[in-house]
């Protein structure tokens, strides 16, 4: 793998060093990190890695990516001026150029910071997994350990599609499937669209994102969870950030919590974004409940797990002080360009 991992990275160089078009640069993009590239597909491999070698291999890969990523970046910048120098000099008017500004530089900033998230635990040796929308409600209710007529289903009201199909209230029935496809050791992030039946304002809205992490394997314990997700936020916010849990419940996981962070804006002395109480709650978290492991066909006396959910929105929001969840979803270029 690691050779395979050298090759792609020196033919990647190699494409993008002669690069004539935006095309052709898509085509690059595709070719390496698109979801049938070769580097998505030594990630998905990476599942049949011993548990010494993942995480090295992991980090090489996250290597490859990155600078990839960024080699992308200078051949569109590069190309971005070529063509914008080209224009001056045929004195074109071009009445597209808030698209094709977005196209040459911009990014969304829930992707650049989904990026940063799928980096932080790529580099920790998980496999990104991803699966559908529409999910049977087995997969999204049942299986997570709340059945039929339980209470907690209101606060996941979604959109009943007929049937037995709905849109999922979040990415877990990903790690449902993942749990009964294949044998512990597991360790997987599930980014994705999520649905609720919710009201629009500043922090609610029917369509939104989450990321959810699980690891399974014998002998995971909550220091476990801990260490990993302290870890996450030192790569997110910096190696000052401090964390902390709070007790909490979910029906999947138990014993579960809240973890909050030390405010990235005022480093936990108090301040209007934290509420004066120096943290910021950003994620859930628990041990997965023995009953949903034994459901996915795990036998919990054997295995042990922990899991994590939060908002791929509030994290953006967060990390770029952006007050209305509503500025993601309107495409206005006012508020794109500045990402
Ligand atoms: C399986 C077992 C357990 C995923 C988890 C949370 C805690 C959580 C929320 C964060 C903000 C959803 O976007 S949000 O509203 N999520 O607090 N999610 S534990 O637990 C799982 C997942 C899959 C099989």
């Amino acid at each position: 793998m690691r050779e395979k991992l050298e090759q792609i990275k020196n033919e990647a160089l190699d494409q993008l060093s002669n690069i004539e078009s935006l095309a052709v640069l898509d085509e690059v993009r595709v070719k390496y990190l698109g979801k049938k590239g070769e580097l998505t597909a030594v990630l998905r491999g990476m599942k049949d890695l011993s548990k010494e070698e993942r995480p090295v291999i992991g980090q090489m890969a996250n290597e490859v990516r990155v600078k990839i990523e960024s080699m992308l970046e200078e051949a569109k910048e590069s190309l971005g001026s070529a063509l914008r120098e080209k224009q001056l000099k045929e004195e074109v008017i071009d009445v597209t150029m808030p698209a094709k500004k977005k196209v040459l530089g911009h990014r969304h900033p829930m992707n650049v910071v989904l990026d940063e998230i799928q980096n932080i635990f790529l580099g920790m040796g998980y496999t990104i997994v991803e699966g559908p929308e529409v999910e049977q409600s087995y997969y999204n209710f049942e299986a997570l350990n709340v059945p039929e007529n339980h209470p907690a289903k209101d606060e996941q009201d979604t959109f009943y599609l007929g049937g037995d199909y709905l849109l999922r209230t979040q990415t877990s029935p990903v790690q449902v499937r993942t749990m009964e496809k294949s044998k512990p050791p597991i360790r997987v992030l599930a980014p994705g669209r999520v649905f609720r039946s919710d009201e629009v304002d500043a922090t609610h809205s029917p369509v939104f994102h989450q990321i959810e992490g699980l690891v399974v394997d014998k002998n995971i314990t909550m220091s476990d969870l801990k260490g990993a997700l302290a870890v996450f936020a030192k790569e997110l916010y910096g190696e000052n950030a401090k964390v902390k849990f709070r007790p909490h419940h979910f029906p999947f996981t138990e014993p579960s919590a809240e973890m909050d962070v030390s405010c990235v804006y005022c480093e936990g002395e108090g301040c209007r974004i934290c509420k004066n109480t120096g943290w910021i709650e950003i994620l859930g978290c628990g041990m997965v409940h023995p009953r949903v492991l034994e459901m996915c066909g795990i036998d919990p006396n054997e295995y042990s797990g922990f899991a994590f959910g939060m908002g791929l929105e509030r994290i953006t929001m967060l990390k770029y002080g952006i007050n209305d969840l509503r500025l993601f979803f309107e495409n206005d270029m006012r508020f794109l360009d500045q990402f």
